[in-house]
Protein backbone atom coordinates (compact mmCIF):
# COMPACT_ATOMS: atom_id res chain seq x y z
CA UNK A 1 0.00 0.00 0.00
CA UNK A 2 1.29 3.47 -0.92
CA UNK A 3 0.54 6.00 1.78
CA UNK A 4 1.17 10.00 1.29
CA UNK A 5 1.32 11.64 4.80
CA UNK A 6 1.83 15.62 4.69
CA UNK A 7 3.84 16.57 7.87
CA UNK A 8 4.88 19.71 9.82
CA UNK A 9 6.73 19.05 13.08
CA UNK A 10 6.55 17.27 16.35
CA UNK A 11 2.68 15.96 15.96
CA UNK A 12 3.49 14.92 12.31
CA UNK A 13 6.66 12.90 13.53
CA UNK A 14 5.14 11.28 16.57
CA UNK A 15 2.50 10.37 14.33
CA UNK A 16 4.72 8.56 11.50
CA UNK A 17 6.05 6.81 14.31
CA UNK A 18 2.43 4.95 14.70
CA UNK A 19 2.06 4.58 11.02
CA UNK A 20 5.40 2.81 10.29
CA UNK A 21 4.05 0.73 13.16
CA UNK A 22 0.37 0.18 11.99
CA UNK A 23 1.30 -0.44 8.42
CA UNK A 24 4.96 -1.98 8.37
CA UNK A 25 4.72 -3.15 4.72
CA UNK A 26 3.29 0.34 3.42
CA UNK A 27 5.64 2.24 1.47
CA UNK A 28 4.90 5.89 3.19
CA UNK A 29 5.70 9.50 1.35
CA UNK A 30 5.95 12.15 3.39
CA UNK A 31 5.72 15.77 1.68
CA UNK A 32 7.14 17.49 4.60
CA UNK A 33 6.86 21.33 5.59
CA UNK A 34 9.46 23.63 4.64
CA UNK A 35 7.76 27.40 5.56
CA UNK A 36 9.24 26.71 8.99
CA UNK A 37 12.86 27.16 7.47
CA UNK A 38 15.37 29.76 8.64
CA UNK A 39 18.48 30.88 7.64
CA UNK A 40 20.83 31.42 10.88
CA UNK A 41 24.78 32.04 11.47
CA UNK A 42 24.66 31.40 7.47
CA UNK A 43 23.40 27.75 7.57
CA UNK A 44 20.00 26.96 6.45
CA UNK A 45 17.93 25.18 9.38
CA UNK A 46 14.55 23.01 8.08
CA UNK A 47 12.99 22.17 11.77
CA UNK A 48 10.00 20.17 10.06
CA UNK A 49 11.97 17.92 7.53
CA UNK A 50 15.12 17.81 10.65
CA UNK A 51 12.16 16.40 13.29
CA UNK A 52 10.53 14.00 11.22
CA UNK A 53 14.27 12.82 10.30
CA UNK A 54 15.75 12.85 13.18
CA UNK A 55 12.13 11.18 15.08
CA UNK A 56 11.93 8.59 12.94
CA UNK A 57 15.74 7.69 12.78
CA UNK A 58 16.11 7.86 16.50
CA UNK A 59 18.08 10.95 16.96
CA UNK A 60 15.48 13.14 18.45
CA UNK A 61 15.53 15.01 21.55
CA UNK A 62 12.33 13.02 22.97
CA UNK A 63 10.58 15.79 25.47
CA UNK A 64 11.19 18.41 23.24
CA UNK A 65 10.13 17.04 20.33
CA UNK A 66 12.91 18.62 18.35
CA UNK A 67 16.75 18.97 18.24
CA UNK A 68 18.94 16.20 18.82
CA UNK A 69 19.77 13.93 22.18
CA UNK A 70 22.53 14.33 24.00
CA UNK A 71 23.05 17.62 22.59
CA UNK A 72 25.70 20.69 24.32
CA UNK A 73 25.27 24.20 22.95
CA UNK A 74 29.25 25.00 22.88
CA UNK A 75 29.02 26.36 19.33
CA UNK A 76 25.85 28.23 20.59
CA UNK A 77 27.57 29.78 23.74
CA UNK A 78 30.69 30.54 21.68
CA UNK A 79 28.54 32.68 19.19
CA UNK A 80 27.20 34.15 22.41
CA UNK A 81 30.50 35.25 23.31
CA UNK A 82 30.90 37.28 20.53
CA UNK A 83 27.57 38.88 20.65
CA UNK A 84 26.68 37.49 17.51
CA UNK A 85 22.62 36.17 18.05
CA UNK A 86 19.88 35.13 18.10
CA UNK A 87 20.45 33.41 21.25
CA UNK A 88 16.37 32.49 21.54
CA UNK A 89 16.71 29.61 18.94
CA UNK A 90 18.33 26.61 20.49
CA UNK A 91 21.03 25.36 17.95
CA UNK A 92 23.04 22.26 19.24
CA UNK A 93 26.84 21.36 18.46
CA UNK A 94 25.27 17.98 17.18
CA UNK A 95 22.48 19.53 14.89
CA UNK A 96 24.63 22.54 13.44
CA UNK A 97 26.05 19.81 11.67
CA UNK A 98 22.99 18.66 9.72
CA UNK A 99 22.68 22.56 9.07
CA UNK A 100 26.27 22.30 7.73
CA UNK A 101 26.03 19.93 5.38
CA UNK A 102 22.52 20.96 3.62
CA UNK A 103 24.22 24.23 3.53
CA UNK A 104 27.11 22.72 1.74
CA UNK A 105 25.48 20.69 -0.49
CA UNK A 106 22.66 23.15 -1.39
CA UNK A 107 26.10 25.75 -2.36
CA UNK A 108 27.01 23.18 -4.51
CA UNK A 109 24.05 23.54 -6.45
CA UNK A 110 21.75 20.40 -5.22
CA UNK A 111 18.04 21.06 -4.47
CA UNK A 112 16.48 20.88 -0.86
CA UNK A 113 15.06 17.73 -2.05
CA UNK A 114 18.53 15.75 -2.76
CA UNK A 115 19.94 17.65 -0.04
CA UNK A 116 16.99 15.85 2.39
CA UNK A 117 17.36 12.38 0.41
CA UNK A 118 21.71 12.81 1.14
CA UNK A 119 20.62 13.26 4.95
CA UNK A 120 18.06 11.06 4.84
CA UNK A 121 20.61 8.11 3.48
CA UNK A 122 22.33 8.20 7.48
CA UNK A 123 19.36 8.61 9.15
CA UNK A 124 17.22 6.01 7.78
CA UNK A 125 14.37 7.22 8.40
CA UNK A 126 11.85 4.26 6.62
CA UNK A 127 10.36 6.86 4.89
CA UNK A 128 10.51 8.69 1.79
CA UNK A 129 11.28 12.32 3.03
CA UNK A 130 10.38 14.80 0.17
CA UNK A 131 10.33 18.67 0.47
CA UNK A 132 7.36 20.17 -0.59
CA UNK A 133 9.04 22.32 -2.62
CA UNK A 134 12.78 22.81 -3.56
CA UNK A 135 12.10 27.17 -3.58
CA UNK A 136 12.32 28.88 -0.77
CA UNK A 137 9.17 29.34 1.16
CA UNK A 138 9.11 31.18 4.64
CA UNK A 139 6.51 31.76 6.48
CA UNK A 140 5.70 35.13 8.22
CA UNK A 141 3.34 36.43 11.10
CA UNK A 142 1.94 39.81 11.13
CA UNK A 143 1.59 40.65 14.64
CA UNK A 144 1.10 44.53 16.22
CA UNK A 145 3.81 45.51 18.43
CA UNK A 146 4.28 48.64 20.55
CA UNK A 147 1.54 49.98 18.04
CA UNK A 148 3.05 49.22 14.85
CA UNK A 149 2.48 46.31 12.37
CA UNK A 150 5.19 44.11 11.24
CA UNK A 151 5.46 40.80 9.85
CA UNK A 152 8.37 38.45 11.69
CA UNK A 153 9.72 35.26 10.99
CA UNK A 154 7.66 32.45 12.05
CA UNK A 155 10.53 30.96 14.21
CA UNK A 156 10.65 34.15 15.57
CA UNK A 157 7.15 34.58 16.69
CA UNK A 158 6.78 30.89 17.84
CA UNK A 159 9.77 30.37 19.35
CA UNK A 160 10.93 34.18 21.22
CA UNK A 161 7.60 35.52 21.62
CA UNK A 162 5.77 32.26 22.21
CA UNK A 163 3.42 33.66 19.98
CA UNK A 164 2.21 35.78 23.04
CA UNK A 165 0.97 38.13 20.61
CA UNK A 166 -2.40 37.71 18.57
CA UNK A 167 -1.22 36.90 14.87
CA UNK A 168 -2.92 38.92 12.35
CA UNK A 169 -1.83 37.28 9.29
CA UNK A 170 -0.24 33.99 8.22
CA UNK A 171 2.15 34.53 5.44
CA UNK A 172 3.75 32.31 3.45
CA UNK A 173 6.41 34.17 1.87
CA UNK A 174 7.28 32.37 -1.68
CA UNK A 175 4.65 29.70 -1.64
CA UNK A 176 2.61 31.53 -4.36
CA UNK A 177 5.63 30.70 -6.53
CA UNK A 178 7.34 27.50 -5.71
CA UNK A 179 6.94 24.34 -7.63
CA UNK A 180 6.30 21.13 -6.00
CA UNK A 181 9.49 19.84 -5.47
CA UNK A 182 10.25 16.24 -7.15
CA UNK A 183 7.98 13.28 -6.57
CA UNK A 184 5.86 14.75 -4.66
CA UNK A 185 3.00 15.35 -7.41
CA UNK A 186 4.10 11.35 -8.49
CA UNK A 187 3.40 10.39 -4.91
CA UNK A 188 0.14 11.69 -4.28
CA UNK A 189 -1.05 10.58 -7.71
CA UNK A 190 0.52 7.03 -6.73
CA UNK A 191 -1.35 7.06 -3.35
CA UNK A 192 -3.52 4.93 -2.21
CA UNK A 193 -4.19 6.53 0.86
CA UNK A 194 -3.60 10.16 1.46
CA UNK A 195 -3.39 11.32 5.26
CA UNK A 196 -3.38 14.82 7.29
CA UNK A 197 -1.58 13.86 10.57
CA UNK A 198 -2.31 16.15 13.69
CA UNK A 199 -0.23 19.02 12.45
CA UNK A 200 -0.62 22.36 12.65
CA UNK A 201 -3.56 23.25 10.21
CA UNK A 202 -2.22 26.34 9.31
CA UNK A 203 1.61 26.55 9.26
CA UNK A 204 1.88 23.24 8.35
CA UNK A 205 -0.35 21.40 6.42
CA UNK A 206 -1.65 25.03 5.59
CA UNK A 207 1.61 25.50 3.84
CA UNK A 208 1.74 22.34 2.30
CA UNK A 209 -1.49 22.98 0.19
CA UNK A 210 -0.07 26.73 -0.36
CA UNK A 211 2.29 25.49 -2.52
CA UNK A 212 0.27 25.84 -6.18
CA UNK A 213 -0.78 22.03 -7.61
CA UNK A 214 -0.89 20.41 -4.40
CA UNK A 215 -4.06 20.81 -2.78
CA UNK A 216 -5.37 20.48 -6.72
CA UNK A 217 -3.18 17.05 -7.14
CA UNK A 218 -4.74 15.49 -3.58
CA UNK A 219 -8.42 17.00 -4.55
CA UNK A 220 -8.11 14.99 -7.70
CA UNK A 221 -6.34 11.95 -6.51
CA UNK A 222 -9.58 9.90 -6.37
CA UNK A 223 -8.33 7.99 -2.84
CA UNK A 224 -9.19 8.75 0.18
CA UNK A 225 -8.15 11.58 2.31
CA UNK A 226 -8.09 11.12 6.09
CA UNK A 227 -7.19 13.71 8.40
CA UNK A 228 -6.56 13.52 12.45
CA UNK A 229 -7.67 16.57 14.51
CA UNK A 230 -4.84 18.19 16.14
CA UNK A 231 -7.25 19.92 18.76
CA UNK A 232 -8.75 18.16 21.18
CA UNK A 233 -11.65 19.73 23.60
CA UNK A 234 -11.22 22.72 21.62
CA UNK A 235 -7.02 23.49 22.45
CA UNK A 236 -4.27 22.44 20.50
CA UNK A 237 -2.81 19.14 21.91
CA UNK A 238 0.77 20.87 22.23
CA UNK A 239 2.24 23.86 20.11
CA UNK A 240 0.34 27.02 20.09
CA UNK A 241 -1.94 25.86 16.70
CA UNK A 242 -4.80 28.68 18.40
CA UNK A 243 -3.17 31.33 17.81
CA UNK A 244 -2.55 30.80 14.20
CA UNK A 245 -6.03 29.19 13.51
CA UNK A 246 -7.14 32.74 14.73
CA UNK A 247 -5.53 34.48 12.36
CA UNK A 248 -7.18 32.76 9.11
CA UNK A 249 -10.54 33.00 11.62
CA UNK A 250 -11.13 29.13 11.96
CA UNK A 251 -12.05 28.48 15.14
CA UNK A 252 -10.28 26.56 17.19
CA UNK A 253 -12.62 22.77 17.52
CA UNK A 254 -11.84 19.76 16.00
CA UNK A 255 -15.05 20.45 13.81
CA UNK A 256 -13.86 24.07 12.51
CA UNK A 257 -10.65 22.84 11.24
CA UNK A 258 -12.83 19.63 9.43
CA UNK A 259 -14.54 22.38 7.58
CA UNK A 260 -11.15 24.43 6.97
CA UNK A 261 -9.61 21.40 5.28
CA UNK A 262 -13.29 21.05 3.79
CA UNK A 263 -15.29 18.10 2.17
CA UNK A 264 -13.46 18.73 -1.10
CA UNK A 265 -10.31 17.42 -0.04
CA UNK A 266 -11.13 15.72 3.31
CA UNK A 267 -13.04 12.39 2.96
CA UNK A 268 -12.63 11.43 6.52
CA UNK A 269 -11.63 13.45 9.77
CA UNK A 270 -10.72 11.59 13.42
CA UNK A 271 -11.91 13.43 16.41
CA UNK A 272 -10.69 12.58 20.28
CA UNK A 273 -13.49 10.99 22.15
CA UNK A 274 -14.19 14.14 24.21
CA UNK A 275 -15.41 15.71 21.05
CA UNK A 276 -17.39 13.30 19.93
CA UNK A 277 -20.37 15.15 20.08
CA UNK A 278 -19.06 17.20 17.29
CA UNK A 279 -19.27 14.11 14.51
CA UNK A 280 -22.93 14.30 13.57
CA UNK A 281 -21.72 17.95 12.69
CA UNK A 282 -18.87 16.84 10.54
CA UNK A 283 -20.63 14.33 8.96
CA UNK A 284 -23.25 16.64 7.63
CA UNK A 285 -20.54 18.89 6.00
CA UNK A 286 -19.54 15.79 4.00
CA UNK A 287 -16.79 14.36 5.56
CA UNK A 288 -17.30 10.67 7.51
CA UNK A 289 -16.20 10.93 11.43
CA UNK A 290 -15.41 8.91 14.02
CA UNK A 291 -14.35 9.94 17.65
CA UNK A 292 -11.15 7.98 18.81
CA UNK A 293 -8.86 8.19 21.69
CA UNK A 294 -6.23 10.70 19.94
CA UNK A 295 -3.36 11.49 22.55
CA UNK A 296 -0.28 10.46 21.08
CA UNK A 297 0.61 9.09 24.83
CA UNK A 298 2.76 6.57 23.39
CA UNK A 299 3.76 4.05 20.44
CA UNK A 300 1.10 1.85 21.51
CA UNK A 301 -1.72 5.05 20.97
CA UNK A 302 -0.44 6.72 18.10
CA UNK A 303 -0.11 3.01 16.24
CA UNK A 304 -3.62 2.79 17.40
CA UNK A 305 -4.47 5.80 15.78
CA UNK A 306 -2.97 5.69 12.39
CA UNK A 307 -4.64 1.84 12.35
CA UNK A 308 -7.98 3.71 13.00
CA UNK A 309 -6.85 6.59 9.79
CA UNK A 310 -6.38 3.98 7.53
CA UNK A 311 -9.52 1.38 8.43
CA UNK A 312 -11.88 5.05 7.83
CA UNK A 313 -9.87 5.30 4.66
CA UNK A 314 -10.89 1.77 3.65
CA UNK A 315 -14.42 2.64 5.21
CA UNK A 316 -14.55 5.65 3.04
CA UNK A 317 -12.95 3.64 -0.21
CA UNK A 318 -16.18 1.06 -0.04
N1 LIG B 1 11.57 25.33 19.45
C1 LIG B 1 11.60 26.05 20.61
O1 LIG B 1 10.55 26.20 21.25
N2 LIG B 1 12.75 26.60 21.07
C2 LIG B 1 13.93 26.48 20.41
O2 LIG B 1 14.96 27.00 20.85
C3 LIG B 1 13.93 25.70 19.20
C4 LIG B 1 15.12 25.48 18.49
C5 LIG B 1 15.07 24.63 17.36
C6 LIG B 1 16.25 24.30 16.68
C7 LIG B 1 16.21 23.46 15.58
C8 LIG B 1 14.99 22.94 15.15
O3 LIG B 1 14.97 22.10 14.09
C9 LIG B 1 13.80 23.24 15.81
C10 LIG B 1 13.84 24.10 16.92
N3 LIG B 1 12.67 24.40 17.62
C11 LIG B 1 12.71 25.15 18.76
C12 LIG B 1 11.38 23.87 17.22
C13 LIG B 1 10.77 24.63 16.05
O4 LIG B 1 10.53 25.96 16.34
C14 LIG B 1 9.46 23.90 15.70
O5 LIG B 1 9.75 22.55 15.72
C15 LIG B 1 8.90 24.07 14.32
O6 LIG B 1 9.36 25.09 13.61
C16 LIG B 1 7.39 24.06 14.48
O7 LIG B 1 6.93 22.79 14.19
Amino acid sequence: MRIVVLAGGIGGARFLRGLKAAAPEAEITVVGNTGDDIHLFGLKVCPDLDTVMYTLGGGIHEEQGWGRADETFTVKEELAAYGVGPEWFGLGDRDFATHIVRTQMIGAGYPLSAVTEALCARWQPGVRLLPMSDDRVETHVLIEADGERKAVHFQEYWVRLRASVPAQAVLPVGAEAAKPAPGVLEAIAAADVIVFPPSNPVVSIGTILAVPGIREAIAEAGVPVVGLSPIVGDAPVRGMADKVLAAVGVESTAAAVAAHYGSGLLDGWLVDTVDAGVVGEVEAAGIRCRAIPLMMSDLDATTRMAREALDLAEEVRA
